[in-house]
């Protein structure tokens, strides 16, 4: 029984002959080892993809390279136009690819929908920005002169993505990317190789249909082809997001050959509550931001840090919501919570409770790994919540999965060093009514992360604004505001339109 209707969304993305793993032939490259992909909500088999040999690679970058020389030179609101009709067909498939993403990744079929919300958003948005890929003009010191700036593409876009946003990451960097006049070449996560083949689908469908060459957009599956990508001088930028441990080993490799990386890795991110909080608000903002996404995004809430005239009446009323919380299948739009990803992440999710016990953690909210009807898979765990101290070694890092850990503080001072005493700096909140504390927090004194919310949790952030985190998570900004930039080279032009040739500075030199 289908109940969910996952063979007719399967069906929609072109997802059937897959299931044999050939390739659709639709630009992506796989002649490789089997990658099986398996449902976190069900444990059953999705279908199988072939990852890409490194043969398979190399006829990607030569499609890669052909393309880019005639797309560069396409007027970038023409470029636009393209990204349009991406957008329109993405808002045909939503309900498709918002299921696919839900049963392949175990997030709610809701948020499965709103990740596919983002990449229509981000559609929208690159396509307005395809008119305003502005730069500047500036007064030369020499007469009859104009110096001005401008940005062109950098030319192939390395897009290494991870699981947790499984599609929408890929889009945020495509998308701008495909405006600024680049080509892409994208190495999905090997746990959810179907949402990126249904996205490949859909892109082409564009494409062909605008007689523009497949080869704009790349896909290759599989772990090996990601080390291709960091190590090919013919790939100036690389767009990677997952771990800070995989994320600094890319930065290196990229560096080493003076290639430009953008990085989203680890967060750790917190909310102030404050004694002016609305704690209705702090409750919505709180438990949507540990549990959504089963706390495996990298926005989710990982620390409360509690005023201490607060703090009980908070961790009742946060002990009262997580005793409601449903958790089974995502697709079933009564639950709140999902799966994890994978029984590695029910590990780690095990060992991050041990090591806080460990180190002197008192448990909130008791966790533990469900068993029983509906939880075959054996990925589906309970939120949980621990009092903790900051310093805690467990603490200190990143664990994608929902333990929330709890501390008190008194002054608003010691609050913002908690928020900011750890390696990531991804996003940050505070919940309070009082507009001196919500100044501070926002000062130069105050969170050192590259978001930083007031009376809003720390995940679930718009495209509009740029995307990205400061410290151990990596410095890169996507998505939008200026990101764009980070996908062009920029070139400073002087024109002399005079019949003599000043030298700057005053200098002379005459014959
Ligand atoms: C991520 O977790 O990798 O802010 C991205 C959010 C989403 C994006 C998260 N818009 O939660």
């Amino acid at each position: 029984v289908d109940q969910f209707g996952i063979q007719e969304a399967l069906d929609q993305l072109g997802l059937k002959e897959i299931n044999e793993g050939a390739s659709t032939g639709s630009n992506w490259f796989s002649n490789g080892k089997i990658i099986e992909s398996y449902s976190p909500a069900t444990g059953e088999l999705i279908g199988k993809v072939k990852s890409a040999t490194k043969e398979d690679y190399e006829t990607a970058m030569k499609a890669a390279e052909e393309a880019f020389k005639t797309w560069r030179l396409v007027p970038a609101p023409k470029r636009g136009e393209i990204v349009r009709q991406m957008g329109e067909e993405l808002r045909k498939n939503k309900e498709a690819l918002g299921k696919l993403v839900s049963y392949e990744m175990g997030k709610s079929y809701q948020e499965g929908l709103g990740e596919v919300q983002e990449m229509i958003d981000i559609c929208d948005f690159a396509v307005g920005l395809s008119r305003q890929l502005h730069g500047l003009t500036m007064h030369s010191e020499r007469p009859m002169h104009r110096m001005y700036e401008q940005w062109h593409p950098f030319g192939i876009v390395g897009i290494i993505s991870a699981f947790n946003f499984p599609v929408a990451v890929w889009s945020w960097n495509s998308m701008i990317a495909w405006i600024c006049g680049d080509v892409c070449i994208w190495k999905p996560s090997s746990k959810t190789p179907l949402c990126a083949v249904a996205c490949q689908n859909i892109i082409q469908t564009v494409l062909k249909r605008n007689n523009l060459p497949e080869g704009l957009s790349c896909l290759v599956v599989g772990n090996e082809s990601g080390d291709l990508i960091n190590n090919d001088k013919r790939i100036p930028l690389v767009s990677f997001t997952g771990s800070t441990r995989i994320g600094r080993h890319v930065s290196q490799v990229v560096a080493s050959r003076f290639g430009n990386t953008i990085l989203e890795l680890g967060g750790n991110n917190a909310i102030i509550v404050s004694e002016n909080a609305d704690l209705s608000m702090v409750l919505v903002g709180a438990v949507f931001g540990a549990v959504g996404t089963a706390g495996q995004r990298c926005t989710s809430t990982r620390r409360l840090i509690v005023h201490d005239s607060v703090y009980d009446k908070t961790l009742d009323v946060l002990k009262n919501a997580y005793g409601q919380l449903k958790i089974g299948n995502p697709l079933d739009e009564t639950n709140h919570v999902g799966p994890l990803i994978d029984k590695g992440a029910v590990q780690d999710y095990l060992s991050a409770i041990e090591k806080a016990k460990a180190e002197g953690g008192r448990v909130i909210v008791e966790g533990g790994v469900l068993e029983g009807e509906g939880y075959e898979s054996g990925c589906y765990v309970k939120p949980c919540i621990i009092e903790a101290k900051n310093e805690f070694e467990i603490v200190q890092h990143e664990t994608f999965a929902p333990v929330l850990y709890v501390m008190k503080y008194s002054t608003i001072e010691e609050a913002i060093a908690i928020q900011n005493g750890v390696p990531q700096g991804l996003s940050s909140s505070i919940f309070t009514n009082n507009m001196r504390e919500m100044e501070l927090f926002l000062s130069a004194a105050g969170s050192d992360c590259g978001i930083a919310n007031v009376n809003i949790g720390t995940s679930g952030a718009e495209i509009g604004g740029a995307f990205g985190g400061e410290k151990e998570t990596g410095g890169g900004r996507e998505s939008g505001s200026d990101a764009w930039k980070a996908y062009m080279r920029r070139q400073t032009n002087t024109i002399n339109y005079g019949t003599a040739l000043p030298l700057a500075q005053g200098i002379k030199f005459d014959f």
